[in-house]
């Protein structure tokens, strides 16, 4: 990965070589934690902006409170070093990770260590290449199913979670596939190993209702934009044979951004190239991110010279 110069840690600007944690840190041992991921692009009209940021700054506090982890700086403050952390750096097109998580002091599940806070950025290209995003992915049902939200929460981006998505990814990605879809315990589509789905038939654009999915940023966005161009986008229950005679399927996520799908488990879907509601969508997305909607300007932070 591109190193960047500085990490902000707790309050501070530190070298990025200098950002370390002691090895008895909690979150490393059990996985109490939550983070974001978020992008920040260059714009059309000049500068730079960060996509969303209110949005996915709200779902890391959300995050925290369902795991109950008491977040020690405001909504405000996360905004203001997500920015400073993109300005600092020099950055104009750069991948954020916001990191919440339980310093070292004591062991055990009971421990109610310092809670930290970490955020760096780095230039990160795309998340399933370049010929994925032109060309779509091949994908595999995982043997590994999306956890109950009894299990793990699913509203939560916790660090825990995605010990399953890991899982899931590695296991399909050594089988020579490009991404996993998880289904949910009752045997539903859940989303991919970092990415939600939408799938396309005779017009009509659905995505799994988000009970045991992520409940994705892209994707609301995405279906703002396709609602906003006339398409009816529904939430319900899909099932893995919905996709194999799908006309059209893609992926959302802020790294993944839209990604076609091409195949699962070794069917073609459609006709085994990105459909034209997906090259629609992949266009518009992209127009918004670099700041040509006007009507989605609210979306974009920008980041002060
Ligand atoms: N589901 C999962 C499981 C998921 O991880 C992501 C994001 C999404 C859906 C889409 O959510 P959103 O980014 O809000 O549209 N996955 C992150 C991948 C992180 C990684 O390090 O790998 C991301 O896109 O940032």
């Amino acid at each position: 990965m591109q190193k960047s110069g500085w990490i902000w840690m707790d309050g501070r600007f530190v070298p990025w070589d200098d950002a370390n944690v002691h090895v008895l840190t909690h979150t490393l041992h059990y996985g109490l934690g939550v983070f974001e991921g978020i992008r920040c692009y260059r714009l059309t009209g000049g500068g730079s902006a960060i996509f969303r940021l209110a949005e996915h700054d709200r779902r890391l506090v959300e995050s925290a409170h369902v795991l109950g982890i008491e977040m020690p700086f405001s909504r405000a403050e996360i905004d203001a070093a997500c920015i400073e952390t993109v300005r600092r750096n020099g950055l104009e097109e750069c991948y954020l990770r916001p990191l919440v998580f339980l310093g070292d002091g004591k062991m055990g599940l009971a421990a109610e260590n310092p809670v930290r806070v970490a955020i760096a950025a780095w230039p990160w290209g795309a998340y399933l290449g370049e010929e994925g995003v032109r060309l779509g992915v091949r994908a595999k049902t995982s043997s590994f199913w999306r956890f109950h939200s009894n299990t793990f929460m699913p509203r939560a981006k916790s660090v825990g979670n995605y010990l399953n998505s890991i899982l899931a990814s590695r296991e399909v990605q050594r089988a020579g596939y490009d991404e996993a879809i998880l289904l949910d315990t009752e045997g539903f589509v859940a989303e991919g190993s970092g990415e939600n789905l939408f799938v396309i038939r005779d017009g009509v654009v659905s995505t799994p209702e988000p009970y045991a999915a992520l409940s994705g940023i892209t994707a609301a966005t995405v279906t703002t934009l396709l609602r906003e161009r006339g398409h009816e986008v529904r939430s319900g229950r899909i099932t893995r044979d919905d996709i194999y005679i799908a006309d059209e399927v893609f992926m959302t996520g802020t790294a993944a951004e839209v990604v076609p799908v091409r195949e699962l488990d070794d069917r073609r879907i459609g006709d085994g190239r990105p459909g034209p509601i997906t090259c629609t969508i992949q266009k518009v997305y992209a127009q918004a991110i670099r700041g040509e909607l006007p009507e989605h300007r609210d979306w974009l932070t920008p980041i002060p010279a």
